[in-house]
């Protein structure tokens, strides 16, 4: 697709285009993870025979790694360890460790069949150390799709003011980041835009809640390069992943850390002044010549559901309650309605941010609701 077309494409659906939710290939991914439930049956059984030293029929040794670092939809660019990029892509055979997700990922380390003449073949979607999950829009509730793999910290992008801060996508991003094994930080951006007393308090506030929680928080504008140099050394020799809004700034960021203008930006709504989606397809992509360090460049979202979270387990992924939680009265409290709780007290005495807590109500109800929804299924 032309960036022209690109440009004027709107979203169709309430949940902004995903690389996985891309009008019209949605069935064919459908028909792709299917089959890739059956291959997962199927490599289990191979597995149990023995039968290992073979994928499709390509002698293992054949076979190239590397890591998925963008993809067209159709095509996924994968740099292969020590020689640079191939362009490959799945096949029927595509064998995956997850059965019920998403197939190939941004981050993804793959085994790779090379053709001599023609594109080459994912054999193989190596298990994936960390994950951030995101629950699918119009699928069945149990399938996950996964935004990137193999990632160490989840950068939560946000701005103070255009477009406006939500405590309630953090929260849910730290949920997912905390669960899918990544460590968390939270990028300020746009603090240019803070000219007034009462802007820079907002600022201090959220960077005083979630830096006392134990998350690296950062006050940047991508405006001004010499307020990302803390950012970009807590980056080094990580694999990174900037989520959040859309708008926010995570492209106009990467572009400043990497000294270039090479991903596209985009514009405000004059109305809303939020973002227009203006990065349709996450991208992995390296940090000048720091050996190790990679961003991905993810699409802004518009909203953001976490996906299968036990009720029960949600108050460990609000951590600063484990500071208070011993001293409740009742073992196993949930912290919602039980008497003595000491995690509410502490919400009374302002020791815990009442907005934290109210988040964490809120998730609790949906963790609960689609717990439910998936039990009356099974
Ligand atoms: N004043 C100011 N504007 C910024 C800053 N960072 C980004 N912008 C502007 O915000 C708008 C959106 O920036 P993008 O980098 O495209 O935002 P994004 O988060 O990548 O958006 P999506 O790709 O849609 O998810 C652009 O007009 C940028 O110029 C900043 O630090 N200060
Ligand atoms: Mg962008
Ligand atoms: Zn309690």
């Amino acid at each position: 697709m032309s960036k022209a077309t690109e440009a004027k494409r709107t979203p169709t659906t309430e949940e902004p285009e995903q690389d996985s939710l891309l009008p019209g290939r949605e069935s064919i991914r459908r028909s792709h993870e299917d089959r890739a439930r059956h291959r997962h049956k199927t490599t289990k059984h191979r597995e149990r025979l023995g039968v290992q030293a073979q994928i499709g029929g390509t002698p293992t040794e054949d076979l190239l790694t590397g890591r998925v670092v963008r993809s067209d939809g159709q095509y996924y660019i994968v740099d292969i360890d020590d020689s640079g990029e191939l362009r490959t892509k799945t096949s029927k055979r595509t064998i995956a460790a997850e059965p019920n997700a998403t197939l190939v990922t941004i981050g993804d380390r793959v085994r790779v069949e090379p053709h001599p003449e023609s594109v080459a073949l994912i054999a193989e979607v190596l298990p994936r150390t960390t994950k951030l999950l995101r629950r699918a829009s119009g699928r069945s509730d149990a399938f996950a799709q996964v935004i990137v793999a193999n990632i160490d910290t989840l950068v939560i992008v946000t701005s103070i003011l255009e477009p406006p801060l939500s405590t309630g996508i953090i929260d849910r991003y730290i949920v997912a980041g905390l669960d899918g094994g990544m460590a968390i930080a939270i990028v300020f951006n746009k603090i240019d835009l803070l000219k007034t007393k009462a802007g820079k308090e907002v600022l201090d506030e959220y960077l005083g809640i979630y830096r006392s929680i134990g998350y690296q928080c950062f006050a940047a504008s991508a405006e001004k390069a010499s307020t990302l140099d803390p950012l970009r050394e807590f980056l080094i020799g990580k694999t990174s992943v900037f989520a959040g809004h859309s708008g926010v700034g995570k492209t106009s960021l990467v572009n400043t850390l990497r000294g270039d203008e090479a991903e596209r930006i985009g514009v405000l709504s004059k109305k809303y002044r939020r973002g227009a989606h203006t990065t349709s397809r996450s991208v992995l992509l390296k940090l000048g010549d720091v050996s190790g360090t990679y961003i991905v460049d993810t699409p802004g979202v518009r909203e953001f559901a976490n996906h299968e979270i036990d009720p029960e387990n949600l108050k460990f992924f609000f951590e600063e309650f484990l500071r208070f939680s011993d001293e409740c009265a009742i073992p196993n409290c949930s912290h919602l309605h039980e008497p003595d709780c000491a995690v509410i007290a502490a919400v009374e005495e302002s020791a815990i941010s009442v907005e934290r807590y109210a988040n964490y109500e809120k998730l609790y109800q949906e963790a609960k609701a689609q717990d439910k929804k998936l039990r009356e299924k099974s």
